[in-house]
């Protein structure tokens, strides 16, 4: 697909899929930085691995800050990027937690809704473990629905879309081959089954905003990835400096900048 081909059905569809971003090495990286973080957070189920461990987290910044994902999403919000969200929500075989239909415009306090979601996949992302499954076009009226809190059953988000608004005959799923990527738009309508599989499905779900799209939410850390920030616009909080003994090793984590 052409960067035009792959623009156009993000914006027709709300999302696309873009295998072979990420070369086999940096996966096998990141399989083992999920087993770190594992042993490091014994306390977290491997859903919720959520943004603010990424603080202390070279080797994560570094995955984030990829240039392969920056060229991936430059052509949708421009050069100057900051990093706004990272979750790994890595569903183990067997006991892998749904994520309920929802739109993630929904829980993001930005003005304006200008961010892109790279969703990029760690292992296979199949329909057998749980694979993404979005609802295309529902993004298009940039509306969002109402949402409530859902702990029914044990759900990554503990919340879902008011179900009146979904249509899930119309769902399709998004298969990605680790190492490749899904985009989505901030008001598509997604969500995820449960991993009964005997494969764990890990994925690494990352939001991008350009530097001018402000986070009214404070204490909110924002990475620069690419490019320039504005100065008063969000808070850039320091790199952290890789420690050997209290960090993921990876490819050039002794060297600066890392990539
Ligand atoms: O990883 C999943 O199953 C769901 C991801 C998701 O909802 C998101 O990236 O917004």
């Amino acid at each position: 697909m052409t960067s035009a081909e792959i623009v156009k059905q993000y914006q027709e569809e709300g999302y696309v899929v873009i295998p072979d971003v990420i070369d086999e090495e940096l996966v096998q990286e990141a399989r083992g930085h999920i087993e770190w973080m594992g042993r490091k957070y014994p306390d977290i189920r491997p859903e919720q691995y959520h943004h603010y461990l990424i603080a202390d987290d070279p080797f994560w910044l570094r995955l984030c800050a990829d240039p392969r994902l920056m060229d991936v999403i430059e052509p949708f919000i421009g050069s100057d990027i900051a990093l706004f969200g990272a979750h790994y929500i890595s569903k183990p075989a067997r006991t892998g937690q749904p994520v309920l239909w929802h739109q993630d415009g929904y829980y993001w306090p930005l003005e304006p809704m200008e961010v892109i979601t790279i969703w990029l996949a760690v292992d296979d992302s199949t329909p057998e473990n749980g694979c993404m499954r979005v609802i295309p076009r529902t993004h298009r009226d940039q509306r969002i629905f109402s949402h409530r809190v859902s702990q029914d059953i044990p759900n990554v988000l503990s919340s879902e879309l008011d179900m009146r608004v979904v249509d899930a005959d119309s769902a399709v799923d998004v298969v990605v081959p680790a190492g490749g990527v899904s985009l989505h738009d901030p008001y598509l309508i997604h969500g995820s089954e449960a991993n009964l599989s005997d494969q764990r499905r890990c994925g690494l779900t990352l939001r991008y905003i350009p530097t001018t799209t402000r986070i009214k939410r404070e204490n909110h850390a924002a990475y620069l990835c690419r490019g320039e920030k504005i100065e008063g616009i969000n808070w850039y909080p320091e790199w952290p400096k890789f420690r050997p003994g209290d960090h993921h090793p990876f490819r050039g984590c002794d060297r600066t900048p890392w990539i």
